[in-house]
């Protein structure tokens, strides 16, 4: 059996997604741009793929979704034009990320940095969460941005982005939210909300790779990173990848209908599964459930490190992830781990367990006995597990 825990790190294309986007490629392969029967097939595709991702977040006709490559591409984006706009014209000098947020955050953070700009990296809780009061306190009348992911990636901790756009409007703040890991696993409406820029990815809900859009809204448009065309508006060139927004629209809309499959019947399989992880000793989970996206489980197994189970697991045919995948080949500590401020050797022992919509039970109790068996033998086998002090729960908070 193989079974794939891994779904924070991309997900299966969904079958009916797979089908709707076929005839893209070699049957109707027209540009939309261009002036001729080929392209008006691509163009009318388009045109209802769009109105379903405009659908899938609530956004108004007047907003502008664009499409651009993956969320990197438009996390980048969002915080490099702000840059242009407010910082490099001297209007403003600030921007506002958390400690925990993707590496396409915290890296074009960083380099706007060492372009003179100020970051402030919001710590979490020991829950693993960014509490809105802790931004209240830091947003001057020189911040341009706060960028908050919605979900973490690594723990599934849910950010309350709605309160923090909030705070900003009220001071004229732009605030831009990576919602990366939230279509799908959370009600996700724009029109409700003072969220000006929101950041998603459709491989991570079940669409292709290699296509995500920027919503902005209405009266917010960013200036364009990429110039030579007037695709988009203008707002983003580049010839359109038609399968991949037919894909896209198609997989928000079955994303947006599966949810409530999602928040009861995923969520109840991953409170089952960890219900089952918990019971074995020295185990330890960050982020209350409640407070968590429906698919996510990040575990510490006391005296085992994650990279030893990881590998364990993958001669089972269980994928799981250490941390992101962008840094699975380094034996690192799970980033998000340190910043909650768990203790160095609890930080490496750290694995993320991510279920979709297509996990099933029989998959969920082969990996329970899995582990089980693995978490017997690394520990017989592991020195800093035989002098590990108990609880560590005490320690940790
Ligand atoms: N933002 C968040 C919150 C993410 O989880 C990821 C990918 C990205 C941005 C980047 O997405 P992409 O469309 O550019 O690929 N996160 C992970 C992960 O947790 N493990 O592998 C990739």
């Amino acid at each position: 059996m193989r079974v794939y825990l891994d779904n924070n790190s991309t997900t299966m294309v969904d079958p009916h997604v797979y089908e709707a986007m076929e005839p893209y490629f070699v049957q109707r392969y027209g540009n939309p741009n261009s002036l001729h029967c080929f392209a008006s097939e691509t163009h009318q595709a388009l045109k209802a793929a769009m109105q379903k991702i405009y659908a899938g977040i609530g956004a108004n006709n007047e907003d502008s979704v664009v499409i651009t490559s993956c969320a990197t591409e438009s996390n980048n984006w969002a915080l490099k034009s702000i840059y242009f706009q407010y910082i490099l014209t001297g209007q403003k000098n600030h921007i506002i990320i958390s400690e925990v947020e993707h590496p396409s955050i915290i890296a074009t953070a960083r380099f706007l940095e060492s372009l003179g700009c100020k970051v402030t990296y919001l710590p979490v809780n020991n829950e693993g969460i960014v509490e809105a009061h802790t931004l209240k306190d830091f947003l001057t009348d020189k911040t341009a941005l706060v960028s908050m992911m919605w979900v973490n990636n690594e723990t599934g901790a849910i950010f309350p982005v709605e309160e923090m756009a909030q705070m900003c409007n009220e001071r004229g703040i732009l605030f831009h939210t990576d919602a990366t890991q939230a279509i799908g696993k959370l009600p996700v409406n724009v029109k409700e909300t003072k969220i000006d820029y929101l950041t998603l990815s459709a491989h991570k809900f079940h669409g292709p790779k290699g296509v995500g859009a920027l919503y902005m809204k209405k009266g917010k448009e960013l200036m364009p990173l990429l110039h030579g065309g007037d695709h988009m508006g203008g707002l983003r060139s580049g010839t359109l990848n038609v399968a991949g927004i037919v894909g896209m629209g198609k997989a928000i809309e079955q994303a947006v209908d599966a949810l409530d499959f999602e928040l009861h019947e995923v969520k109840a399989l991953r409170d089952r599964f960890e219900d089952a992880l918990l019971e074995i000793p020295d185990t330890f989970v960050v982020t209350p459930r409640e407070r968590r996206s429906p698919n996510t489980i990040l575990i510490s197994f006391r005296g085992i490190e994650g990279e030893s189970m990881l590998w364990d697991l993958n001669k089972d045919g269980i994928a799981a992830s250490t941390g992101s995948a962008c840094a699975s080949e380094d034996l690192e500590s799970n980033p998000v781990m340190e910043a909650i401020g768990a203790e160095a050797d609890l930080a490496h022992t750290a694995i993320r367990f991510s279920l979709s919509r297509f996990t099933t039970n029989e998959e969920i109790d082969f990996v329970i006995e899995r582990v089980k068996e693995a978490v017997k033998r690394l520990r017989a086998i592991s020195s800093s597990y035989a002098y590990a002090p108990k609880n560590h729960k005490d320690e940790l908070h």
